[in-house]
């Protein structure tokens, strides 16, 4: 009997790909070609499952090139690539990638945190361009995170791993905003306070963003908000790009509105707005939040095993849409 065909849209570890062959007839993409729109839809025209990451863009229009397809599983938790409403309309399952990073992304939230309040990259340039003749009272003074009001808007899996970090790790004092209020339990396993977004943007020293990007979401963080923050406060987003203005925050931080950002995404990204490279006030990495070898051996794996889940035994692990579970029963 012929095995379903599915398509691997970007280079992953061998061992995945193996696993997936032993189920699947599979055209993957171990070069690590960029494939255009036209492309991906393309080679999806004969195929059931995808395995995709954020960079592929799953919409009507990918979809109406996919007739066969009935499942796509993104190697990320984040989902915002996938236009979940044209999928269940077309009954194609969605499934992402949630928990097995939860840790490994608050960890280097809270590093890229450390970064920018301590100026680790800015004084490290600064070394490394030889420019250190002799030590001063103020160099590279930065603000610090023992103690400090830690601010995290977006409440999820990952905040509340900030949350606990920052609270039991550093001594902060930990406030929060979220589309809901999390329940006492867990307020008090984080030792976080619930605030409005007003107060979040005005008292936190160190502001982290997390939540998942929508059209709702789009500039969370504009001109006006960055405005509301404190002279010496910092913010980090690991979330995505999108969520801030980035040319509204790079002129805060030229202006010193703010005191200084880390950004591990960004709007358009791979390209990162001009005016961001120039300012010194500002730590750029380039979305690497869950990249350690475990996690994304993980990540990999829970999409491969929601392709086997579902094509194979009719059960995916971690489905975005499971009404179309109930529709194709
Ligand atoms: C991924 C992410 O590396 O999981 C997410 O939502 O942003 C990252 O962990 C990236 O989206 C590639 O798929």
């Amino acid at each position: 009997m012929n095995k379903p065909r599915i398509l691997v849209a970007r280079s992953v570890f061998p061992e995945v790909i193996e696993k997936l062959q032993q189920f699947f007839d599979v055209e993957h993409n171990q070069a690590d070609e960029q494939w255009t729109k036209q492309q991906l839809g393309e080679k999806l025209h004969d195929k059931v499952g995808a395995f995709t990451t954020g960079g592929e863009r799953i919409d009507a229009q990918t979809l109406a090139a996919a007739p066969a397809l009935k499942i796509c599983a993104n190697m990320a938790v984040g989902y915002n690539n996938f236009d979940v409403p044209a999928m269940t309309q077309r009954g194609v399952l969605a499934t992402n990638t949630p928990d097995v990073l939860t840790e490994t992304t608050a960890d280097f939230g809270f590093a890229l945190l450390m970064a920018t309040a301590r100026r680790i990259s800015e004084s490290e340039h600064f070394l490394r361009a030889g420019k250190w003749g002799k030590w001063s009272y103020d160099m590279f003074a930065g603000s610090d995170v023992h103690g400090s009001t830690l601010g995290i808007l977006g409440m999820g899996r990952i905040g509340q791993g900030i949350a606990r970090r920052g609270a039991h790790g550093f001594g902060m004092n930990v406030i929060y905003h979220n589309r809901s209020r999390l329940s006492a339990e867990l307020e008090g396993e984080c030792k976080a306070r619930y605030v409005t977004k007003e107060e979040l943007l005005r008292t936190a020293d160190h502001l982290v963003l997390v939540l998942p990007y929508s059209a709702e979401s789009h500039h969370t963080i504009g001109a006006a908000e960055l405005s509301q923050m404190k002279p010496t406060a910092t913010l980090v987003n690991i979330a995505r790009g999108g969520i801030v203005d980035d040319a509204a925050l790079a002129k805060a931080l030229r202006d010193r509105t703010i005191a200084a950002a880390g950004l591990d995404v960004f709007e358009g990204e791979p390209k990162v707005h001009p005016d961001l490279l120039t300012v010194p006030n500002v730590v750029l990495t380039p979305h690497i939040a869950s990249a350690t070898v475990p996690t994304r051996l993980a990540m990999a794996q829970l999409a491969a095993d929601n392709l086997i889940g579902f094509l194979v035994h009719g059960k995916p692990l971690t489905p975005l849409n499971p009404d179309v579970l109930k529709a194709g029963a």
